[in-house]
């Protein structure tokens, strides 16, 4: 391990040679990056090894994060400054002649992930070490991460293999010995003892082997190294039964091959179930076999270990565990159920009903024959019960049961299942209390709580943003780096003028830096003085990207017809992947393209209106489109969207939220105040309403904007097709506007109006945004871990 700059020099090109066989200056940059990722990962492996001992001989409990996504982002810069020696590091190489981003920059994003509920599991895992909790993640280690996305010349989405791994991944370390034995179809044979005890064989499975490869989750400033696990798909050994052997292979690579690229609906796929067990099945075993090294048996699992459900996808852990406790290990229902329930809790992402997972319970009798008869006890112990509890509403428990006319509800059996509930946003809690769940709080008052999300703040402030973390530092010391709390010393300072003006130079240098990565993406020209406006997340309809492309259009009619008429000069940049079977959304990107590709070539409006979609939204994208912004626009509609983290980073650089009272907008709005963001729109409640007399159409007769806005759709006027974008208009005409676009067009016009008032006054400007930065510890993700440790794991800190 090099303890200095000269130590490292050496140990890296003395590595570098041994591993290539060549000259230092001959190996490539992609030889360079594996070299220095596998030095980093060694540095840390005797932290990694201390914080494993540490755990065990300290008796700590441990969470296990199950995630069918994690979306890491890179990690080489993260990891070194976690560990301090990025300095060492950068030094050395620039005095061997190598450029340290040259090196970074080799680093592809893992994109293990779609979007929130993946950026969320890896800002988690960067808190929970660097506040030295024991959390592991547990997940699945897909080829082909979720597709890159390319923007063909008719502005379409076009989704190319995101081959992640091509050039090796130096984090990783595969450990065979831990491999686990998968089974999947087959028939259970059941038997009795001679006590009359039942016991059950699984014959005629197919087996596949999971094999773990772990990669060291680094806290900042601290020895704590957690593992995330991913889990690899390989053919077992054992000949596979009744089954063709060239089909048993490429059914075993399918499990692993890539992640689903899909956040919002659930395919139905057997593959997705396939993977959901695989994963769940391979973890549940390592936390067994890890417990069991410790303990004489499992009767303290729940003392020991937490497994936290994100989303519905792990939720076979809770049959599986109920599988493992039985049929291996001898335990009766009862104690296996509670030993369950005390160690399993789940959390919330989503209220959309096309993403809340359901299964034929078919597909699982026939792949996973032993969870399914689990499956069926559970719910039929949970009917007898409930009925008991509310005889007065039989239907209660026919709507609460996790089996439904033959189908699985995932979210039912989790909410069965885990001792704690927990949604993600304040507003999104209360939405799953008093709707999604109101039926089971009946049953259980105290199940469901709120872990308003977080993000950390080193990847999203420290690390990204360097000129704003000297300026935060020299304003208010470092004491805010190690303790969110401190992020509000900033509030002293918001009328100091000098540091406002410092604030709008940080701000400057960040808008310049964008401005160059928009052009070298795509040879687009921004005005970095410009008032630089961004919505970048998934691209779905109720997050509403139309909405801010039809003001967008009308502010270009509107300048068109009227000469006297200009803006200030306004930046609209979109960053946003669509689900590859997503038609409207979709549609949408091509229609924002389209306008783009009109507008910005238009001389009459081109010096003040510019749009530009940026391909390929990703983690390491962010880190340059978050800083450089003015304005973060969250428009969603209200009611629809759980949280938003996005939300969260581009307050904590000093954006200002152009929001609905929405997921944890609505924590920004009580925190900042409304002189600190612009809030429009239709509230839950007024939507609870106007849902049963809403007629989208009037609104398109009745104004004129709307109206204008809308023939552009299908009169060709964008790419000279009439029908290309009807799919959009239909959708808000016909089928009466889903997300209440229309409903909250012209308050949006106006909110746009007075965030572009606001823009013009640079200081008071400013103002607003350092009271954002100022009130943004709140969002930490280490505030949102604690409250975890604290209310669901009841989980101690590790002490070193
Ligand atoms: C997202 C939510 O849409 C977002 O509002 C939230 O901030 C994020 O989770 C983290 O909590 N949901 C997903 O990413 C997702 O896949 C479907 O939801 C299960």
């Amino acid at each position: 391990m090099f303890r200095n700059k000269r130590e490292f020099k050496a140990e890296f090109h003395r590595r570098l040679v041994e591993a290539y066989g060549c000259e230092m200056e001959q190996t490539s940059p992609a030889e360079k990056y594996l070299t220095l990722g596998t030095m980093v990962r060694d540095y840390a492996s005797n932290y990694w090894k201390d914080t494993k001992n540490e755990t065990a001989s300290q008796d700590l409990k441990q969470v296990y994060y199950f995630s069918m996504e994690f979306l890491l982002g890179r990690m080489l810069t993260s990891n070194l400054k976690n560990l301090g020696i990025y300095d060492i590091v950068t030094e050395g190489l620039q005095e061997l002649g190598i450029s340290y981003q040259e090196i970074a920059d080799q680093e592809n994003d893992p994109g293990l992930g779609n979007g929130g509920l993946g950026r969320l599991a890896a800002c988690f895992m960067d808190s929970a070490a660097s506040e030295n909790y024991v959390v592991n993640g547990n997940c699945i280690r897909y080829r082909a991460g979720l597709f890159r996305q390319f923007i063909n010349k008719y502005g379409e989405q076009v989704e190319m293999p995101d081959m992640w791994m091509r050039i090796g991944n130096p984090w990783e370390i595969r450990k065979l010995k831990h491999a686990v034995d998968v089974k999947f179809y087959g028939q259970i044979e059941v038997s009795y003892d001679e006590n009359g005890d039942m016991h059950f064989r699984h014959r005629h499975a197919s087996h596949v082997l999971a094999v773990p490869y772990d990669m060291p989750m680094i806290g900042a400033h601290t020895k704590t190294v957690n593992t995330l696990r991913l889990w690899s798909a390989e053919p077992a050994d054992v000949a596979p039964r009744d089954r063709d052997y060239r089909q048993y292979l490429s059914d075993v690579e399918a499990i692993c091959l890539n992640v689903y690229p899909d956040d919002s609906t659930e395919e139905g796929k057997y593959l997705r179930l396939k993977q959901e067990y695989f994963f769940v099945c391979a973890g549940v075993h390592s936390i067994v076999e890890t417990h069991l090294k410790n303990h004489p048996s499992l009767d303290n699992l729940g003392e020991k270990v937490a497994i936290q459900l994100n989303d519905t996808h792990p939720v076979l852990v809770i049959p599986e565990l109920m599988r493992v406790l039985m049929d291996e290990y001898g335990y009766a229902w009862d104690k296996a159920w509670q030993i369950v329930k005390e160690t399993v809790s789940y959390t919330n992402h989503t209220v959309m009903a096309e993403a809340l997972e359901k299964w034929p319970m078919q597909y699982i009798e026939n792949l996973l024959p032993r969870i399914a008869m689990i499956i069926s006890e559970i719910d039929r112990r949970y009917c007898a019960w409930a009925w008991q509890q509310c005889p007065d509403d039989p239907d209660l428990v026919s709507r609460t049961r996790p089996l439904r006319d033959g189908t699985l509800h995932m979210a039912a059996l989790a909410l069965i299942g885990s001792h704690a509930v927990n949604g993600v946003a304040g507003i999104h809690t209360e939405i799953l209390k008093n709707d999604l769940f109101r039926d089971q709080v009946r049953l259980y008052p105290h199940l469901i709580q709120n872990k308003t999300n977080g993000v950390t703040p080193r990847r999203w402030l420290m690390y990204c943003n360097p000129e704003l973390r000297k300026l935060l530092d020299d304003t208010i010391g470092t004491a805010w780096e190690k303790d969110y709390h401190h992020f509000e010393d900033l509030l002293k300072h918001v009328d100091d003028p000098s540091v406002q003006e410092a604030f709008l130079d940080v701000k400057q240098v960040r808008k310049e830096k964008l401005a160059a990565y928009v052009r070298d993406l795509t040879g687009e020209i921004i005005d970095p003085s410009s008032m630089i406006d961004t919505q970048a997340k998934r691209l779905h309809a109720y997050k509403r990207q139309l909405l801010n492309i039809m003001q967008v259009i009308y502010l270009y009619q509107r300048m068109k017809r009227d000469p006297s008429f200009r803006i200030a000069p306004h930046t609209y940049l979109f960053a946003a992947k669509a689900a590859s079977s997503y038609t409207f959304a979709k549609s949408v990107i091509k229609l924002i393209n389209c306008v783009a590709a009109k507008i910005n070539n238009d001389p009459d409006t081109r010096d003040v209106l510019k749009v530009v979609f940026l391909p390929n939204y990703c983690v390491t994208m962010a880190e340059t489109l978050v800083p450089g912004s003015d304005v973060s626009e969250q428009i969603s509609t209200a009611g629809k969207e759980a949280s938003g983290t996005g939300n969260m980073k581009f307050m904590m650089n000093g954006a200002i939220t152009l929001g609905t009272l929405d997921g944890a907008n609505v924590e920004i709005d009580s925190l900042v105040g409304r002189d600190n963001d612009v809030i429009f729109g239709h509230t839950v409640e007024e939507l609870n309403t106007l849902q049963y007399h809403y007629n989208a159409y009037d609104y398109y007769q009745q104004d004129g904007r709307i109206h204008d806005v809308l023939d552009t759709l299908i009169n060709g006027f964008w790419n000279g097709s009439a029908d290309e974008f009807r799919m959009i208009y239909d959708e808000l005409i016909t089928r009466n506007d889903t997300y209440f676009v229309l409903a909250d067009f012209d308050a949006y016009v106006k909110a746009q109006e007075e965030i572009a008032r606001r823009y013009a006054s640079r200081n008071t400007w400013a103002r607003s945004c350092l009271v954002n930065i100022a009130r943004s510890g709140y969002f930490s993700s280490d505030r949102t871990i604690e409250e975890y440790a604290h209310d669901i794991w009841d989980l101690q800190k590790l002490h070193f």
